[in-house]
């Protein structure tokens, strides 16, 4: 098991706009928020968590690809780019971390375009719909594994 300390948090499109527009599918929830939320909770494991955001997928690669050098686990939302890019679930699988992947919205209830996600084959756990709670739920789901 190794001894870094320290937990990648990755927010894709459009999550930088969440409390602003759509509540009945994101809640009110700020990504400050839950930024804040994730950290508190790695704490409690005492871990560091880095938090990152970004609309553009290789800059998102990059950032999964630094977490090489010095975290043990990514938690991800990907936003629209779980639902169609082979390159982030190839960078994850290429870094070898635990992954736990991270929806706010239950994306089985929604469109059919939204059902399929190239990063759940990637990942060690998924939490969907269960708002920014879940987030909390994967950080901790990564910080136990460390331990065990
Ligand atoms: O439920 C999730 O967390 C999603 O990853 C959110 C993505 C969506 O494309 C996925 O299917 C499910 C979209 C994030 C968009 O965030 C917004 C924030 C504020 C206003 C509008 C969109």
């Amino acid at each position: 098991m190794t001894d870094r300390r320290r937990l990648l948090l990755v927010n894709g499109p459009n999550l930088n706009l969440l409390g602003t527009r759509e509540p009945d599918i994101y809640g009110t929830v700020t990504l400050a928020d839950i930024e804040k939320l994730a950290t508190a909770t790695a704490a409690e494991f005492g871990l560091d968590l880095r938090a990152v955001q970004s609309n553009h997928e290789g800059a998102l690669i990059d950032e999964i690809h630094r977490a090489r050098l010095d975290c043990c686990g990514v938690v991800i939302n990907a936003g629209a780019l779980t639902h169609t890019s082979v390159a982030i679930a190839d960078a994850l699988s290429a870094v070898d971390l635990p992954v736990a992947e991270v929806h706010l919205s239950n994306i089985h209830r929604r469109e059919s375009f939204r059902h399929h996600s190239y990063i759940s084959a990637v990942a060690e756990m998924v939490v969907v719909g269960a708002g920014a709670e879940g987030y909390a739920v994967a950080v901790r789901h990564l910080a136990q594994g460390r331990q065990s």
